[in-house]
This record gives C-alpha cells, sequence and structure tokens, in this order.
C-alpha cells in the first residue's frame, strides 16, 4: 500500500505540490483585487478556481517528464509564470483586458521599458514576487526528502489528471459556446482560468497561421459580393468628387477623445483651434475609433484597408507579409504619391515593414528629423517641432500625394514641459487625468502652428485635411477621475459614447457643416475616396462606407463583439438606448448581430487567410 519513495522523488514531488499551491493561492488573489472578475454564481467562481488549479497542476506535472533537474526546472517554471502573471497585471492595469501572446512577444517593437510602462508599475509590486522567495526557500529544504507519501502512485497521477481534465471540460459546457467568442478575453479566463487562456490563445494563433496555407478564392468571392453589396445601398452625396485631384493630408490626432471638444478646464478652453477649425469643415461627431491591442498601428491599419484590427496583437507586426490592396496602392492608380510622417524610430511598431507591404513611397521618420532632448518628451519629437520640421519636406512632395502625420506629444503617460503647458491642470486624484488635458491642448497649439505656417502656401490651397484620434487616452482604470472631470459617474452606455474620437475634414474654401451619421475609423477610406471622386478597385476589399452616403442601418462594430448604431449600443451582452443611456430589451439590438459578426469573423478571415492575394 505504502509507496516506498526514494528520498529525492519525495523532495521533487513536495516542490511541485508547494509550487501548485503558492501559485494558485496567488492567482485567485489577484483574481479579485486586480483583474476583477465578475464572477455571477458559486458554480462560475468555482470552476474558475478549479480550471486554474487544473492548469497548474498539468503545467507543473511537465517537470516529471525530466529525470534530471526536477526541483531547478520547477524554480524556473515557477518563475516564468510569475513573470506571465505580472505582465497581465501590468496590461491589465492601463487596458482593463488580458494581455495575448502577441502583444506579449511585441514587447521590444512596442516600447519595451518606456516611461508608459513605468508609469504603471507600483512599488507594491514587489509583493507580487515575494512568493518566489518563499518559494525558493521552501524547495530548498532538505526535510522534506523525509516526508513519505503514503499513496499509491497511481492513485496521485489519476487524480491530477482528473483534476486537470474534468473542470475544463464542465467549464466548457457551462459556458457554452466560449470559443465562438475569442474576443472576450475575460470570459475565457472565466471559462479556462488564466494560464489555459494563453494556451488556447497560443493554439489559436497557430490555427489561424494554417489559414492562410488551406485558403481558397472561393472564400473571398463571398465576402466580396456582401461588401459590394454594402456599399452600393444609398444615393451618390453631394459631395462626390469634390476634392478631386487635390492632395491628402491626414493628421492622427493621438490619443484624443471626442469630449475634449468644446470643454473648459476653468475657464480656458482645452482644444481651441479645433473647436474654431471644426466649423470650418465637415465635422462628425458620431465617429467612434475600432482600435484593439495595436492602438496607433490599428487605426492606421484600419484607415488604410478598411478591416478591423485583429483582437490580439498588431497586424503591422504579424502580417506584414500578407497582400494588401491598401490606400497608397488605390491612390497610386490615380498617379498619387504616398508619405508617412512620425517623429518616432522608423521600427518601432514595425512601421517600416508594414509601409513598405501597403505601398507607402516615402517614411519620413526620426532619422529625417533634428531630435534632441529639448525637442522631445515622452516617446519622441514634440508636435510643434514635428510639423515645423516636416513643412519643408511636404513642400517637395510630388503632387497630387497622400501624406500621413503621426502626433505623438499628447500621449499617455501625459508628459509636458512646464514652458509647453497652456492651461491649467484639473483637480482629480489622478494625476494622468488631470496631464491628459493639458497635453491635448499642447496638440491642439500644434495644430494651429501647422495651419498657420502653410495657409497662404500651396500646400494649404491644393490640399484637403482629415483630422482624426486614433483610440482613446483615459483608460477604464482611470473613470473615477475622469467621471469627476465630466460631471457625472461613468456608465457602461457612457463607456461607449467615449469610445468617440474627434473628425474633422476641412477643404479649404468650402462652408463647414456638422455630419451626424454615426461612423467609425472603417469608413474613413471610403470617405476620402468618395471626396475625391475615385472608386475603389476590383482587388480591394472593404467594410467601410462612406460616411457622407446616407444610410439609416449604419452600425460600428468594435473588436470585443460591441457595436453602436445611431439609437442602440450592444455592450457586454446588454442592449442599451443611447439616449436615455437605459437598458432596453434585446431585440432592439439583433437586428444587427448577425451583420457585426458576419464582418469581424469575414475580415479575420481575409487577414489570417491572406485571401486579397486571390483578388488583384
Ligand atoms: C508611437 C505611436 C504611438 O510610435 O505608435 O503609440 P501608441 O498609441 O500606439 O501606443
Ligand atoms: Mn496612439
Amino acid at each position: 500500500m505504502i509507496q516506498k519513495a526514494p528520498s529525492e522523488k519525495n523532495r521533487d514531488f513536495w516542490i511541485f505540490l508547494i509550487a501548485v499551491l503558492l501559485l494558485w493561492i496567488k492567482i485567485s488573489i489577484l483574481y479579485k483585487w486586480c483583474f476583477h472578475i465578475s464572477t455571477q454564481s458559486f458554480w462560475e467562481a468555482f470552476l474558475l478556481e478549479a480550471t486554474t488549479l487544473g492548469s497548474l497542476l498539468g503545467i507543473f506535472s511537465l517537470v516529471f517528464l525530466s529525470k534530471k533537474h526536477r526541483p531547478k526546472l520547477c524554480i524556473s517554471l515557477y518563475f516564468l509564470l510569475t513573470a506571465i502573471l505580472y505582465g497581465n497585471v501590468l496590461y491589465y492595469r492601463f487596458y482593463i483586458d488580458f494581455v495575448t501572446i502577441p502583444v506579449l512577444f511585441q514587447f521590444k517593437n512596442v516600447g519595451g521599458l518606456s516611461q508608459s510602462t513605468m508609469e504603471l508599475i507600483k512599488f507594491y509590486d514587489v509583493f507580487l514576487f515575494l512568493d518566489c522567495l518563499v518559494f525558493i526557500l521552501l524547495a530548498k529544504q532538505q526535510v522534506l526528502k523525509q516526508y513519505t507519501l503514503s499513496i499509491r502512485k497511481k492513485v496521485v497521477q489519476s487524480t491530477i489528471c482528473l483534476t486537470v481534465i474534468v473542470p475544463i471540460v464542465v467549464s466548457c459546457f457551462y459556458h457554452s459556446g466560449f470559443w465562438n467568442q475569442s474576443y472576450d478575453k475575460e470570459l475565457i479566463v472565466k471559462s479556462l482560468g488564466l494560464y489555459s487562456y494563453h494556451l488556447f490563445d497560443v493554439f489559436q494563433n497557430s490555427k489561424s497561421s494554417m489559414k492562410s496555407v488551406l485558403a481558397d478564392s472561393s472564400e473571398v468571392e463571398e465576402i466580396a459580393s456582401y461588401v459590394k453589396k454594402k456599399q452600393k445601398s444609398g444615393t451618390v452625396p453631394e459631395y462626390h468628387g469634390i476634392a478631386s485631384g487635390k492632395n491628402v493630408i491626414v493628421i492622427f490626432l493621438e490619443s484624443t477623445q471626442g469630449f475634449v471638444m468644446d470643454r473648459e478646464i476653468d475657464g480656458q478652453e482645452v482644444t481651441p483651434y479645433l473647436n474654431q477649425l471644426k466649423k470650418e469643415s465637415l465635422y462628425f461627431p458620431n465617429f467612434y475609433h475600432q482600435t484593439a491591442q495595436g492602438k496607433t498601428s490599428d487605426a492606421e491599419f484600419i484607415l488604410d484597408n478598411s478591416l478591423y484590427p485583429l483582437s490580439g496583437g498588431s497586424v503591422f507586426v504579424r502580417k506584414t507579409n500578407n497582400h494588401f490592396v491598401s490606400l497608397p496602392k488605390i491612390l497610386k492608380e490615380q498617379n498619387y504619391y504616398s508619405a508617412s510622417f512620425h517623429g518616432n524610430d522608423a521600427f518601432f511598431w514595425n512601421r517600416k515593414v508594414a509601409y513598405e507591404s501597403f505601398g507607402y513611397d516615402r517614411f519620413f521618420s526620426k532619422e529625417d528629423f533634428e531630435v534632441t532632448e529639448e525637442n522631445s518628451i515622452n516617446y519622441g519629437l514634440k508636435d510643434i517641432e514635428f510639423f515645423q520640421q516636416s513643412i519643408p519636406y511636404l513642400s517637395e512632395l510630388p503632387e497630387p500625394y497622400y501624406a500621413k502625420f503621426l502626433t505623438l506629444t499628447n500621449h499617455f503617460p501625459y508628459l509636458l514641459d512646464p514652458e509647453d503647458r497652456w492651461i491649467s491642470e484639473p483637480d482629480t486624484d489622478q494625476g494622468m487625468v488631470n496631464r491628459y488635458f493639458t497635453t491635448v491642448r499642447y496638440e491642439d497649439e500644434a495644430i494651429k502652428t501647422f495651419f498657420n505656417e502653410i495657409k497662404g502656401s500651396e500646400i494649404y490651397d491644393n490640399s484637403i485635411f482629415v483630422l482624426f484620434g486614433d483610440h482613446y487616452g483615459i483608460s477604464k482604470s482611470y473613470y473615477d477621475a475622469l467621471g469627476k472631470v465630466l460631471g457625472h459617474e461613468i456608465s457602461p452606455n457612457d463607456d461607449m459614447e467615449l469610445q468617440k474620437v474627434p473628425l474633422l475634414i476641412h477643404i479649404p474654401g468650402m462652408e463647414g457643416k456638422e455630419i451626424t451619421a454615426v461612423g467609425g475609423q472603417i469608413d474613413l477610406r471610403a470617405t476620402i475616396l468618395d471626396l475625391l471622386g475615385v472608386s475603389e478597385s476590383d482587388g480591394a476589399l472593404s467594410f467601410g462606407k462612406s460616411l457622407l452616403m446616407e444610410d439609416p442601418n449604419r452600425f460600428v462594430a468594435f473588436r470585443d463583439g460591441s457595436f453602436t448604431t445611431n439609437q442602440y449600443s450592444y455592450i457586454d451582452h446588454t442592449c442599451y438606448a443611447k439616449e436615455t443611456g437605459k437598458k432596453v430589451k434585446r431585440n432592439y439590438c439583433s437586428p444587427y448581430f448577425s451583420a457585426v459578426q458576419q464582418e469581424l469573423n469575414d475580415s479575420d478571415k481575409i487577414i489570417y487567410g491572406d485571401l486579397l492575394r486571390f483578388l488583384d
């Protein structure tokens, strides 16, 4: 009956058990206090704990595949799993979401230990590593060799196997269909536990890589007929072709959300210049960003390709070998030259490679600008300097051109030199939220500088200007403080409304107009082409629809499966009436369910299957 295990084996087993239990306790604490996972019932909470325990048992059991160095392997694994856990903690602090493996691998590409990351690290995080010390001390205890395990080896093995498998199987039935909603990461973590979620993520990624190999042209034909129908419905707008042959200058307003427009702090406007410019522009107050983990790079991807971003990682980093029919390529057929301007490193977010794949002729990056310590802050060149140094390059571009400017100063954690502060900060307990308004005000000054310097020149007269916010700047983690500035608590419906970003299209000589159509970044390319009077070539598949076209059935789909229309928003499986902010019956939202799902899935199919290669 009693297993007479040699002392080494006893020790290995106890170390294994201690590792599993310590890490299990740590994650369980973090589920509650850091990740705020809301479990609705006892069973949901139980399954979360059971799947987590199961995955830890499964992972640490791998150590027994080796005959030697098991304690060392256990310790290494303990550190690795703690590092992944801490990566999730930092990511969650800003994004209120779980990190994905592609993002973890992008770490160097996306800023590494930049000031943004440092802002998220807290001194009390050392407590998250104390257990590592405790574990090493316990693992080194010679006394562990003496405690013999008085259960049969087979019983132990079967118990471990059952604890690994049973909770996952039960949970799959309990949360049925979660794998169809793989964009809802909290649901997957709830269903599988944190570490199995990461394994599932790796599995999903390798499955999607296979899709490219197995794809064939029939898939793309079906999608093409859907998008053609979507784009053709509606009348030709009065603005069609109004900017034919003009240069297109697009300005990305870094982290700029709609709520800053027409807002005052202590009686001072946050965006005085944009407030004025919107009166002389087509202004879209119901325009939403649709970015996901790829941030600015997602906004660029959506603008240039009119496809949805990936739910994990960024196309800029993951899929640049694909065939794309991007805006520079479409405009090349009309003899346009394309350039992008950005005062940061050319390889940051893999931009240089992505731009080549999209067909840009020139990328003016950090090495093309004079960047010194005095004229840069946070991620790079200050916006005012950036525009001033860009204008000479811009005036040399062969016309007509498409030029894209990525501003940078209004970037988390919103740092500014004292001389660049034009308004006072609001007074919340979150410095980050307070500083945001001052960096937005600086960005506004930079836009003003740019326009003032080009007005009266050919650049201004021969161009149209598209200015839009790339993504949110204040994440959910800071909503308590933001709510104080906005004067009300932020409900789920408000959260959706906060995803609005400014969009202004300034056409010199044309009167301003407010266009209230609900739309998203996916519609930008179609809108620009509409103004230029250019139709997309057959090889281009686009999910967007010109914002200048009348269409009462518009919807804006977000990467997490939520969506908004002119009347309703569907958030976290609940339908809200936008005007009242109140929950309403699901059937107000249900007419859009299948179209939203279809677009997100089809866009993924195009990207993972590299389907555009079959059209061109
Ligand atoms: C920096 C730019 C901005 O080059 O990508 O950063 P992001 O908004 O993507 O974090
Ligand atoms: Mn950005």
